[in-house]
């Protein structure tokens, strides 16, 4: 099977209520392969171009709002199926439909007031909520990619040169062939 790349990300909502180390600690347990790791606030600009493919949705400048209120941390993680794997650790995108196991479904409960409207009827309607509300839309703790291919860009867009390390676990043949 295939050895791929996978770009985590702990959204500002899991940094303020303290599940860094929970979340960090999921992906750490089932054996993948760290390769970068940092705390970090991203500009608009990088915010927008990681969910590009998102432009035209009515929750798109929520989301970057959101994105980009707190200090996230990214990380790059390595792995024999580790995209796909990853995705089913974290779990269904609205937290409230996520299953119990999964990251967004142990530590999570509303993505936010707009966001649950569109999830409940799928329906895509403007947004109406004034940001001055401080309320956030969008929160589910944490991203990842999903595709090996999306894993690759996400990577090399949030990390610069010479921030990926190139190491071997101890415990890599216990892990894998
Ligand atoms: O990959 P994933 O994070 O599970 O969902 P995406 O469809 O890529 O959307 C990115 C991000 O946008 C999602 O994590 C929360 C937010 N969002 C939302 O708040 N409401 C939606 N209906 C869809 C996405
Ligand atoms: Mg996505």
């Amino acid at each position: 099977e295939q050895v791929d790349q996978t770009y985590i990300m702990i959204k500002p909502d899991g940094v303020q209520r303290g599940l860094v180390g929970e979340i960090i600690s999921r992906f750490e347990k089932k054996g993948f392969l760290l390769k970068g790791l940092k705390l970090f606030e991203c500009t608009k600009e990088l915010a927008e171009e990681h969910y590009k493919d998102l432009r035209e949705k009515p929750f798109f400048p929520k989301l970057i709002d959101y994105i980009t209120s707190g200090p996230v941390v990214c990380m790059a993680w390595e792995g024999v199926g580790v995209v796909a794997s990853a995705r089913k650790l974290i779990g269904a995108t609205n937290p409230l439909q996520a299953e119990p196991g999964t990251i967004r479904g142990d530590l999570a409960i509303q993505t936010g007031s707009f966001s649950e409207v569109v999830f409940a009827f799928g329906l895509l309607k403007p947004c109406k909520e004034s940001h001055s509300h401080g309320k956030l839309s969008c929160r589910n703790v944490v991203h990842g990619s999903d595709s090996p291919e999306n894993g690759l860009r996400e990577i090399e867009l949030w990390f610069k040169e010479g921030e990926l390390c190139q190491w071997t676990q101890v415990q890599a043949p216990w892990l894998k062939e």
